[in-house]
């Protein structure tokens, strides 16, 4: 009986200590604007509470300063780690500054901000898409599958609904675009507006083009949900979505594989929101004394179609994967 008392003690001993040795995590998020960033916050917000650690999450409404205020709330609060998207790139150096300055180890996901901050500040780890490349997907896709439908020589106007202004993934989206376009001079953008990475701004873009430009035969959306805004305003104007207007979109969520599966979408290139499990092995690995590089860590990403098989890199490698009924039922978010 005192055995079992004093190992029951020590049970209760060794719980109190290991929660009072829980971490703490601060996680400032940019907002809710997209099916994409609620992906990356459920997984963030379900899996890392799931090791026992404290997650505190901020939603910062797509402001900067609202993002400036939680970062300094954690300082503050002496939080372990930070983990961080930026909404957009310029404007971080004071406040990571003093994250550094606190020794808060900063984990950065997702959206990174511009390259001249990232060479001034201390990060522990970074994972992010690689924006370039999937904007230079979308073009490279586009231009095949007009080559694989006979359409290779016509002149096509596009029209380009671009994310938040000065985020990375629209800066760096746009940028992957031109670069695969300029090897096409028959495509060209006729047409390049933000829509904020909601699906009505992007509805409300797309209709007013549609009012004021004769001949649209592209849409290239930055995320799937302003594509699919964009799909209401054709609809509403009488045209076929995927028909009249051919639509690549961006993120590959499960709604645009069901809008590819109905063919009112053409194509979307993936971007992985699923960041837990690499933010969660790198705190695993930084509590063990490991050192990350400061090199971006990029996740695998793919490109789905209504087609399958077309070539949408610069080497023509990487090619399309036909959504069907398994991959629409297998698409987690
Ligand atoms: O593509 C979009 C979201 O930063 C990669 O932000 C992310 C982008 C994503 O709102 O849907």
């Amino acid at each position: 009986m005192k055995k079992l008392f004093a190992f029951a003690l020590a049970l209760v001993l060794m719980l109190s200590a290991t929660s009072a040795f829980a971490l703490t995590i601060g996680f400032s998020q940019i907002g809710q604007e997209s099916d994409w960033r609620t992906a990356n916050t459920d997984d963030i917000r379900s899996k890392l509470p799931a090791e026992g650690w404290d997650l505190l999450y901020d939603d910062a409404q797509q402001l900067q300063q609202n993002q400036i205020n939680a970062l300094r709330r954690f300082i503050t609060l002496a939080v372990d780690y930070i983990l961080f998207t930026a909404v957009t790139g310029e404007g971080w150096d004071e406040v990571l500054k003093e994250v550094n300055d606190a020794g808060i180890p900063l984990i950065l996901i997702d959206r990174m901000p511009v390259q001249e901050t990232l060479d001034q500040i201390e990060y522990a780890a970074a994972f992010g898409g690689d924006f370039v490349e999937e904007g230079r997907r979308m073009g490279y896709w586009t231009a095949r599958y007009l080559e694989s439908v006979g359409r290779g020589d016509e002149e096509v106007n596009v029209v380009l609904l671009e994310g938040t202004t000065g985020s990375a993934a629209a800066v760096d989206r746009t940028t992957g675009i031109v670069e695969a376009f300029d090897n096409y001079p028959n495509l060209k953008i006729v047409a390049q507006q933000t829509g904020n990475f909601t699906r009505a701004e992007g509805q409300a873009v797309m209709e007013s083009w549609l009012k004021s430009i004769d001949k649209i035969d592209v849409l290239l959306a930055e995320n799937d949900d302003m594509g699919l805004g964009a799909i209401d305003a054709i609809k509403a104007a009488g045209l076929v979505p995927g028909v009249d207007i051919i639509i690549v979109g961006c993120d590959a969520v499960k709604v645009a594989h069901e809008a590819v599966f109905a063919g009112e979408m053409n194509a979307t290139i993936e971007c992985n929101p699923l960041y837990s499990a690499s933010v969660i092995k790198v705190i695993k690995g930084l509590e063990a004394g490991e050192v990350y590089g400061r090199d971006v860590m990029h996740p695998d990403e793919s490109v789905y179609d209504a087609v399958g098989g077309i070539p949408s890199d610069e080497s023509g490698e990487l090619l399309s994967i036909l959504v069907d009924q398994d991959i629409l039922d297998t698409r987690q978010y």
